[in-house]
C-alpha cells in the first residue's frame, strides 16, 4: 500500500512538470461532460502532450503524436448534436496559464472528420479527411480564434452534420499557429476524439473529392495559411485564409435511435471513470481474509488507474483511492467484514473526475457570416471560400441566416458537471497579444509584437 501512495505522488507531480502549448482534453456532447481525456486519444508523455507536430508531411499530423493508438472509449454523438472541445495550455490544469493557449499564439482552428471501418484499427492517416468547423481571424470581432478560445476559457462548441451517416468517426481537432512562422515554423497541435456518430442513414458517407483530404498530404508549405506573416500584414485589408480544404457539412434528418454502437462503449459495470480507464466493483467479502483480498482488488484497480492516466489528469484515481479504497482498508481494520458497502454503486459525485469546467459552455453559432455578423461563424476567416457553395447535398443554411449568425442558445448549464460560471467575454481591445511570461523557444517572438505594435 505505501508504494502506492508514493506513486500517487509521483504521478500528480510528473503532470504539473508538463510544459505547455496546448492539448484537446475533453469533449462535451449536447453539453455533457464525457470526462477528461475520456474518448481521447493524446501522448501519454505530459511533456509532449501539448507540443506542436514536426512537419507538415508528418503521419502524426493526421491525430497528433501517438494518435494512431486507439483509447477504450468511443463517445456516443448523435448527428447534428453539439459537441464542445476543452483545450488546455497545462493538460491537468485548466485554469493554470492562459487557459487553452499561451496569448502569442496566432492563426487557426478547425475540425475535421473521417469516417473509419474499425476505431480501433483504422489507420488515422490517409485519405478520407474532411473539414466541417473553422474559424481563423474574424474581421467584425477583430479577433484571431486563439483569442475567442482564450475568451472562452478554451472551449470551443461546433455542430456535427446533421447528414453524417450512422458510424464511427475520429474528430480531429487543428489548432494551428503561425505568429512564428519564419523562426521555428508553424505550430500544428492535434489530438483525435473518437466518436460514435448515430445518424438517420447507414453506410459509407461519399465525401466530393474537392472536399476530401489526406492528412498528411493536405498542405503545402506555400499555402497561403502558412505563409502570411501576422507582424506585416493587416488581417482587416490582407484577409488571412484558413489551411485545408472548404468545409463538407452533408445535411439530411439527423440522429436515429436505431443505430447500436458496439466498440469502445463504457461498460454498464462501471463505477467510476478516469480518461479511459474504468473500475469495477470489488468482491463480495464476508470475514478478515476476504475483506483485505476486496481490499488489495481495489488498490491493484488504483494502479492501473494512475498507470493508464492520460497528462490531462488522474482526480478519478484519488477518488477511488479515497472512497473506496481507503474506506475497505478502514472497515477491515474496524472489523467490518461484510461488504462492500455501497455494493455497485457509483463512487464519487458528479464531475469528481475531472477538473471543473473552467466557463460556461459556448453555443453554437452556424450560417454563413453577414457583412454584420456579430460572432465568428463556421467557415469564418476562410475569406469566402467555405460557404458550402456546390450545395448538392449539404446542409440547408435557413435564408434568415444568410446575412446574420443564428445563434443557437448554449446547452443548459444543468447539463454541466459542475456549475458553470458565467464566463465574462473578455473586452477585445486589439489583436495584439499581451505579455505573457514564460519564454518558450519558438512560442513567444516578443521583438516582433512590437513590430507589429508599432505598426498600428
Ligand atoms: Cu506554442
Amino acid at each position: 500500500m505505501r508504494s502506492i501512495l508514493f506513486k500517487t505522488g509521483l504521478a500528480t507531480a510528473l503532470a504539473s512538470l508538463a510544459t505547455a502549448h496546448t492539448v484537446l482534453t475533453t469533449v462535451f456532447v449536447n453539453g455533457v461532460n464525457q470526462g477528461d481525456g475520456t474518448c481521447i486519444r493524446m501522448s501519454k508523455n505530459p511533456d509532449r502532450a501539448t507540443f506542436p507536430i514536426e512537419g507538415i508531411n508528418n503521419p502524426n499530423m493526421a491525430c497528433g503524436l501517438e494518435g494512431a493508438n486507439p483509447v477504450a472509449f468511443t463517445c456516443p454523438a448523435p448527428a447534428g448534436s453539439t459537441l464542445t472541445f476543452a483545450f488546455r495550455e497545462w493538460a491537468d490544469e485548466p485554469t493554470k496559464g492562459a487557459g487553452p493557449i499561451d496569448p502569442s499564439h496566432i492563426g487557426s482552428v478547425a475540425i475535421y472528420l473521417k469516417q473509419v471501418s474499425n476505431i480501433a484499427t483504422s489507420s488515422p492517416s490517409g485519405g478520407g479527411w474532411f473539414k466541417i468547423y473553422s474559424d481563423g481571424y474574424n474581421p467584425s470581432t477583430k479577433q484571431w480564434s486563439a483569442k475567442k478560445l482564450i475568451a472562452d476559457k478554451g472551449l470551443l462548441s461546433f455542430s456535427l452534420p446533421s447528414g453524417l451517416p450512422t458510424g464511427y468517426y475520429l474528430a480531429r481537432s487543428e489548432i494551428l499557429a503561425i505568429h512564428d512562422i519564419s523562426g521555428s515554423g508553424p505550430q500544428f497541435f492535434v489530438n483525435c476524439a473518437q466518436l460514435f456518430v448515430s445518424g438517420a442513414t447507414a453506410g459509407t458517407l461519399s465525401i466530393p473529392s474537392d472536399k476530401e483530404v489526406f492528412i498528411p498530404g493536405y498542405l503545402k508549405s506555400s499555402d497561403p495559411g502558412l505563409t502570411y506573416n501576422v507582424y506585416e500584414s493587416n488581417p482587416d485589408s490582407k484577409p488571412y485564409t484558413v489551411v485545408g480544404p472548404a468545409s463538407f457539412r452533408p445535411g439530411g434528418p439527423g440522429p436515429s435511435t436505431a443505430a447500436k454502437q458496439t466498440e469502445g462503449v463504457v461498460p454498464s459495470t462501471c463505477i467510476l471513470k478516469n480518461a479511459n480507464w474504468c473500475a469495477k466493483e470489488v468482491p463480495d467479502y464476508g470475514n478478515e481474509n476476504e475483506c483485505w483480498k476486496a481490499s488489495d482488488d481495489c488498490w491493484a484497480q488504483l494502479d492501473k488507474c494512475y498507470t493508464s492516466a492520460p497528462p490531462s489528469g488522474s482526480r478519478g484515481c484519488k477518488v477511488w483511492q479515497e472512497k473506496k479504497c481507503d474506506m475497505i482498508v478502514e472497515s477491515c481494520r474496524s472489523g467490518d467484514w461484510k461488504g462492500p458497502r455501497n455494493k455497485g454503486r457509483k463512487v464519487g459525485g458528479e464531475g469528481e473526475s475531472s477538473a471543473p469546467v473552467p466557463g460556461r459552455i459556448p453555443g453554437v453559432v452556424v450560417g454563413p457570416v453577414g457583412e454584420e455578423g456579430p460572432t465568428p461563424v463556421e467557415g469564418g476567416g476562410e475569406g469566402g471560400d467555405d460557404e458550402g457553395g456546390d450545395g448538392e447535398e449539404e446542409e440547408n443554411i435557413p435564408a434568415s441566416t444568410t446575412r446574420g449568425a443564428v445563434v443557437v442558445p448554449p446547452v443548459p448549464t444543468t447539463f454541466l458537471t459542475k456549475p458553470a460560471t458565467e464566463v465574462v467575454a473578455a473586452p477585445v481591445t486589439s489583436a495584439l497579444p499581451s505579455q505573457g511570461g514564460g519564454g518558450k523557444k519558438g512560442c513567444k517572438g516578443k521583438k516582433n509584437y512590437k513590430r507589429r505594435a508599432g505598426q498600428k
